[in-house]
């Protein structure tokens, strides 16, 4: 049975962990011992925000469990000067990028806008809500390096649903027309909130790259070691001055979209059962140990690693205070308006 529906993807290792291509993708044995050491990292992570949603330390949290592979593989696959424009589901790419995760985290505790991370320094975007927006700016983005003759490239995230907006193709024909060192890089994974990626796209969205003059790839987004490669080829790519890359990562979002939904109103137990077996961090674990690159007793000191730093970050975020009160007035107007100066005094008194 095919593992995803449609277009068998590209794949190295097997949801049992066999090898099925060519593992040697130029990695070194630290560096793929890191892969699994991140996922297993951003999955301890991604559990304890939730968890601090529901004790009313976050306002609200978008879960990416079973997007470690995808998240992960493709952001290891950077270098240093290239730019992520992300969603909101992207946490595990912010920690391979340095993002702080105290400081990412802020954005859901509701103190501040977008994060307060540097962008420039971290090199990853501020999340973005509104879906597919954030295509046009790793686009532009791009063709601004190509402009200085930098030799970087964007790499943006979206997700499948997103892919029907015409944000989406705006931003894909934009790349193709001016040849912008850009990735395209959609999660797919099944839903976008209730509605199944079958009701989203009648073809498969790898496919609409031809449509636009540039290569398209389906990757199995649970497998770390293909997204890495599929990932570093694209990099190559707009390094070389040949353009954009559509990726398609097939995954599957185990939880619900958020912490605001119950995905047990619209999905089957008997699918997300079926799509565990193909859990990223378990097939990639088999593969390592197998291969000999990580004896066991190196995934179970990442976890307890994991933890001790999780225990840290929920610290930190329940050590963050409420920003100023007066911080909801400030920075969208130059003058004010009347009515919100009267909001103003209304809630801060003078
Ligand atoms: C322009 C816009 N319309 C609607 C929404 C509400 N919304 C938030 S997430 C989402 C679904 C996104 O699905 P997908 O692109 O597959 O990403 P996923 O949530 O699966 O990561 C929608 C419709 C939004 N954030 N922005
Ligand atoms: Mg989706």
């Amino acid at each position: 049975m095919a593992e995803f529906a449609g277009t068998e993807p590209f794949r190295l290792i097997a949801s049992d962990g066999r090898p099925v291509g060519d593992t040697d993708v130029g990695l070194a044995p630290d560096d793929l011992r890191e892969l699994l050491r991140w996922m297993i990292a951003a999955r301890r992570l991604d559990r304890e925000c939730i968890a601090l949603q529901r004790q009313g330390e976050l306002t609200v949290y978008p879960g990416f469990e079973g997007q470690e592979a995808a998240q992960v593989g493709s952001a290891f696959a950077l270098g240093r000067d290239d730019f992520v424009f992300p969603t909101f589901r992207e946490l595990a790419a912010a920690l391979v990028r340095g993002v702080d995760a105290v400081q990412y985290l802020w954005y859901h505790r509701g103190t501040w806008h977008g994060g307060p991370y540097d962008p420039r320094a971290s090199r990853f975007g501020p999340i973005c809500v509104p879906v597919a927006t954030q295509l046009a700016h790793g686009v532009g983005y791009a063709m601004g390096l190509k402009l200085d003759g930098a030799r970087a490239c964007s790499l943006t995230y979206f997700g499948e649903g997103s892919a029907s907006e015409g944000a989406f193709h705006e931003a894909a024909n934009l790349a193709g027309v001016f040849r912008s060192p850009a990735i395209l890089f959609c999660q797919n994974n099944g839903w976008a909130i209730s509605v199944p990626a079958a009701s989203q796209s009648a073809g498969e969205i790898w496919r609409r790259a031809e449509g636009y003059g540039f290569p398209g790839v389906r990757v199995d987004g649970n497998d770390v070691l293909a997204v890495y490669a599929v990932t570093r080829r694209a990099i190559d790519r707009a390094y070389a001055g040949e353009g954009p890359t559509l990726i398609e990562a097939m995954t599957y979002r185990m939880g619900d979209h958020s912490t605001a939904d119950d995905a047990t109103r619209y999905r089957a137990a008997e699918e997300v059962e079926r799509m565990r077996a193909l859990d990223p961090i378990a097939r990639f674990r088999t593969w390592l140990e197998s291969s000999g690159v990580a004896d066991p007793g190196f995934a179970a000191a990442c976890e307890a690693e994991a933890e001790a730093w999780v225990a840290e970050v929920r610290a930190g975020v329940i050590a963050t205070p409420a920003p100023p009160a007066e911080w909801c007035f400030d920075w969208v107007f130059a003058e004010p308006p009347a009515t919100l100066e009267r909001q103003r005094r209304e809630a801060l008194g003078g």
